[in-house]
């Protein structure tokens, strides 16, 4: 950990549909890394326990109504407002991995029929992740696991344009993982997939800002 002077934490992203398994896997891979004696931290987004999150929080269990566009501006905001602390923990090379980011505000906002350049101007800036896990499952499977809540988006027409937005999103540094297998099939596949990039950002990869 921390070996050498430029040496950094890596940004690892999980994104994917609901119920995809993202917040199952990003927790095992956090304990995987630990174990190895990694210095590692899982956050997710939105982070709710901010004021911002707040907001986007009673938004999302529909208990308050907001326009699209402020509410995409709103979770946005909840990423800037962790962009420094995230940017210090990389550089003092603590790895993050993120349940959900950016690629999540746009796709769902995308959605909803938002334009894309639109949506993807306020992330301009914020640190890009040095890889993106994209759980595909498709939302019939999806809802089978345990079916959707009542949260707004948990419905399976919605989750379609999902897919159909997250698709136009895809760059080099993802990597598609076929999550309709068992947990421990993919959770294996994760684990060496992100301590290659981990050992590349040790060595001195460097961190690139969105969209790039
Ligand atoms: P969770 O169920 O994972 O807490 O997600 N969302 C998320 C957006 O619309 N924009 C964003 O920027 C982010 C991060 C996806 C809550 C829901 O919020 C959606 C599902």
């Amino acid at each position: 950990r921390g070996s050498s002077s430029n040496s950094r934490g890596a940004l690892v992203v999980l994104e994917g549909l609901d119920r995809c398994g993202k917040t199952t896997q990003s927790s095992r891979l956090t304990q995987y890394l630990e174990g190895l004696g990694h210095s590692v931290e899982l956050w997710r987004f939105p982070d709710r326990t901010t004021s911002v999150g707040q907001m986007i929080s009673s938004y999302l269990s529909n208990e308050s109504q907001l326009d699209d566009h402020t509410v995409h501006l709103l979770f946005s905001a909840n990423r800037w407002e962790k962009r420094s602390l995230m940017e210090t923990k990389l550089k003092g090379g603590t790895t993050l991995i993120l349940d959900r980011y950016s690629y999540s505000g746009v796709a769902f906002s995308c959605a909803k029929g938002l334009d894309l350049e639109w949506c993807k101007a306020p992330e301009v800036g914020l640190p890009a992740p040095d890889l993106v896990l994209y759980l595909e499952i498709s939302p019939e499977m999806a809802a089978e696991r345990g079916g959707y809540g009542s949260e707004r988006y948990e419905r399976i027409d919605f989750q379609n344009k999902v897919i159909k937005s997250y698709q136009v999103l895809l760059g080099s540094n993802w990597q598609i993982v076929d999550a309709c297998r068992p947990m421990e099939v993919i959770e294996k596949e994760l684990q060496e997939t992100v301590l290659d990039c981990v050992k590349k950002c040790q060595n001195g990869a460097p961190l690139s800002h969105l969209w790039s």
